[in-house]
């Protein structure tokens, strides 16, 4: 089974684990018409933010991170209403999930994987969308950027996860729907499993990852 080698599994957390954009229904409650174009305009300035904060030192939690992406995305969307930034932030805790999530999660640990997440969402950030999806217990290690006050790509964060587990990282799996974190991952020294769930092209940055999948349930079809 090709999956033997790897002991230790690790996801990324926002748009690998959880949907990012299952905030466009409140996003679309609030603005209606505008939702997805809100939506999409907050995952990219968070991500931008992040990689701009780490290459410029200037770290802040990514929850901070996350409610400046929407502040400055509702600016220049033109769109205003009094309380939608809290409103929006609030079903951030609670972001959904993928529908095949709980159950591949289930499977690997059933066939003994060690599994970890790795995230750069802060402590308090991902504690409270895990333990809202109900998924607090199902992970061996929960590492954040809070402890390395930097983001992904930086390689600090990705060496979170040979000391936690005490593992090299030749065998570590990387799991991410995310392409640039997926390269990254691959440069570090991972071997990567993109999700591509939108049909994409990969990135052109001279890397591939080692396995492609639709979904988190491509990882049991190995
Ligand atoms: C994370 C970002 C990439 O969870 O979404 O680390």
């Amino acid at each position: 089974m090709l999956l033997e080698p790897y002991s230790v599994i690790v996801f990324d957390a926002f748009g690998t684990l959880f949907d990012v954009h299952s905030v466009s229904v409140k996003a679309e409650k609030l603005f209606p018409g505008r939702g997805n174009e809100l939506s999409l305009l907050w995952r990219q300035k968070q991500v931008e933010y992040s990689w701009l904060r780490a290459m410029s030192r200037q770290y802040k939690p990514f929850w901070t991170v996350t409610s400046d992406a929407l502040d400055y995305s509702l600016k220049r969307l033109n769109l205003r209403l009094e309380g939608a930034v809290d409103e929006l932030m609030q079903a951030y805790e609670t972001l959904s999930p993928f529908e095949e999530t709980s159950a591949v999660i289930d499977e690997l640990r059933n066939q003994g994987y060690r599994l970890g997440i790795l995230t750069n969402g802060n402590n308090e950030m991902i504690s409270t969308v895990l333990k809202n999806a109900g998924l607090s217990s199902s992970f061996e290690q929960v590492l954040t950027s809070d402890k390395v006050q930097t983001f992904k790509t930086v390689d600090a964060i990705y060496e979170l996860v040979g000391s936690a587990f005490a593992i090299d990282r030749s065998k570590v799996l990387f799991v991410s729907s995310n392409a640039w974190d997926a390269a990254a991952a691959t440069w570090f020294g991972f071997d990567a499993f993109w999700i591509n769930r939108l049909n994409l092209p990969f990135e052109s940055l001279d890397v591939e990852p080692r396995f492609e999948g639709e979904s988190l349930t491509d990882l049991l079809r190995f």
